[in-house]
């Protein structure tokens, strides 16, 4: 009896054992599994499957020219397979996969918006994508056919792994089908890529390290060069990046000098002020929390330069990382048209940009584009909460310390911008010519666009001047005539009528007057947001 109860709990004992173990190991190998999953430049996992006959597809559409309908030589893209081999441009020391770290479980899906795009560039930058990315890692390609007049090219496509179509029946630009592309989304990473791009070994991992690291940051790959002409695959320099210039063209810009002491090596990442070009990764929630691009921007531009301003002034940062490559076939014209007139659209575009996020200094945008002055760039109201509600910095935050590249040119005006003083601003008054002192604030545009100018001796806010009229006290704005009444000049920080040697002052209200010039009284001392001359220090005779 004793016996049998003993042999009974032994019994019991070892079976126990044996269920936790069984259930300790096979948790171990599912964590072990995970791990492995995750495990960064192991052999791509997607196995290709011929569910699509690519000559068939590709067809033998020729060009008389073979630039016309494309801009590049559609012959020779036409004679290349889909998966043909690239050359690895990186640097050696992006090989070793364990640079990257663990990656995220989430998935990316990437968003190629085109319209009338070559089939044979179609597919392959498809197929690059599905052959040059761990499955796992790619949660759908997302073609988002910008109404093409032929409906098959995207359709078509909708048989391989992986791969989502989505049409516009009318033309929406490639900016409004970007923000379809990320609204249908399922992926926690979004990837934009053009229709004529070729992904390099290995290039999503360490884009994802770097977003992975900082939710907030928007990555961009190098882009590399597939030749226009003979579709030959270039690297181009893995140390520039991304800016523009007062018309708000994108241009190149070399690493500052403090920049490459701080670099360890030329395979890390670098912070850039702009994304150097449309092809960027960036987290769903931190895309949509920045308002994703300005829907009111048409068919193409300016929404890098948005995204990237935004991303900057809002919170977030914009970073090129070298180990990762992307092809793009550049050409010199567009292929396709533009319902409303090719440089109205870019130039409105650049303006909505210029307005929304240049703040006073968007009066150098305007120089340089004197023709946008005039246009019409829709509502703004929309950018302008997104704003208001990221609590987003000024640009001159951005020019001191993210593009210091950006020379504010040599014009008259010595200074512009907010006159403040203190945490008070001088602001217009809405249809009357009186001004007032308000609490300072980014978004009142009655208290932007003030400016001294040293040649003409003048205040302006906007197209008004600051006068004073003989014997009253206060300042009022009035149309300018370069008469006495509207001479001032500056003498450190304080602001003297010429007339009458007196100084502009602030009241114990919101009003603002003239008074007796008094050495070291704050209530006389003012500031404007950008100066663009050293001023004159010699301290003149205040009494
Ligand atoms: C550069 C960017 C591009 C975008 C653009 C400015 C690179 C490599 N490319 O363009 O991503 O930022 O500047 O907006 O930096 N498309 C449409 N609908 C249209 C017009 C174009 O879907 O109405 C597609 C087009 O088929 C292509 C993509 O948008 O896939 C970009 O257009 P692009 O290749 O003509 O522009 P690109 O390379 O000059
Ligand atoms: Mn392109």
């Amino acid at each position: 009896m004793w016996r049998k109860r003993r042999l009974f709990r032994v019994a019991m004992l070892s079976t126990f054992a044996v269920v936790v173990i069984y259930y300790t190991t096979s948790q171990l190998r599912t964590i072990q599994k995970w791990r492995n999953r995750r495990k960064v430049g192991s052999a791509p996992r997607w196995e290709p499957v011929v569910l699509m006959n690519e000559l068939q597809y590709v067809g033998t559409e020729r060009d008389e020219d073979a630039f016309v309908r494309h801009a590049f030589n559609l012959s020779s893209s036409n004679l290349l397979p889909s998966d043909r081999a690239l050359p690895d441009t990186r640097h050696t020391r992006c090989h070793d996969p364990s640079n990257y770290g663990e990656l995220p479980l989430e998935t990316t899906s990437v968003i190629v918006a085109f319209h009338n795009e070559a089939r044979s560039a179609l597919l392959r930058t498809v197929i690059s994508v599905l052959n040059r990315t761990p499955s796992d890692l790619v949660e759908e390609v997302i073609l988002l056919d910008d109404c093409s007049d032929n409906e098959e090219d995207g359709a078509l496509l909708s048989s391989l792994p992986k791969v989502r179509v989505i049409r516009n029946q009318a033309r929406e630009g490639l900016v409004r089908s970007r923000i379809l592309g990320a609204l249908e989304a399922r992926g926690d990473f979004l990837m934009f890529l053009d229709s004529h791009c070729e992904v390099n070994v290995g290039w999503l991992e360490p884009l994802l390290e770097r977003v992975t690291q900082n939710p907030q940051t928007v990555a961009s790959p190098v882009i590399d060069v597939i030749d226009m002409d003979t579709f030959q695959y270039r690297p181009t320099s893995s140390q520039l990046k991304g800016g523009f210039d007062w018309s708000l063209h994108f241009k190149w810009v070399p690493l500052s000098h403090k920049q490459r002491e701080q670099q360890t090596n030329p395979a890390e990442p670098f912070l850039s002020p702009a994304v150097a070009g449309g092809l960027f990764l960036v987290s769903r929630n931190w895309f949509r929390m920045l308002g994703m691009f300005d829907s009111g921007l048409h068919i193409w531009g300016g929404e890098s330069l948005e995204i990237s301003l935004k991303s900057w002034l809002c919170g977030g940062k914009v970073e090129v990382v070298p180990c990762s490559r992307v092809g793009h076939v550049f050409r010199r014209r567009h292929p396709y048209t533009f319902p409303r007139g090719n440089a109205n659209t870019y130039l409105r575009n650049s303006k909505r940009v210029a307005e929304v996020w240049l703040g006073d200094h968007k009066r150098f945008f305007y120089e340089a584009q004197p023709n946008a002055r005039m246009m019409d760039a829709g509502s703004l109201q929309e950018q302008h909460e997104v704003k208001s509600q990221l609590d987003c910095k000024p640009f001159q935050w951005y020019l001191e310390n993210i593009f210091p590249e950006l020379k504010l040119p040599n014009e008259e005006n010595s200074a512009f911008g907010q006159l403040r003083q203190g945490s008070l601003c001088l602001q217009s008054v809405e249809e009357s010519s009186a001004i007032k002192l308000a609490e300072c604030s980014e978004s009142e545009p009655s208290q932007h666009s003030w400016a001294f100018s040293v040649h003409t001796a003048s205040i302006q806010h906007r197209k008004l001047c600051l006068t004073v009229h003989d014997r009253a006290k206060c300042p009022v704005l009035e149309t300018c005539t370069q008469s006495y009444q509207q001479k001032w000049s500056r003498h450190g920080r304080a602001v003297v009528l010429l007339s009458s040697g007196q100084c502009l002052e602030s009241g114990t209200t919101s009003e603002v007057r003239l008074s007796e010039c008094r050495r070291g009284a704050v209530s006389q001392q003012w500031d404007f947001t950008v100066e663009l001359q050293a001023q004159d220090d010699h301290p003149v005779n205040i009494t």
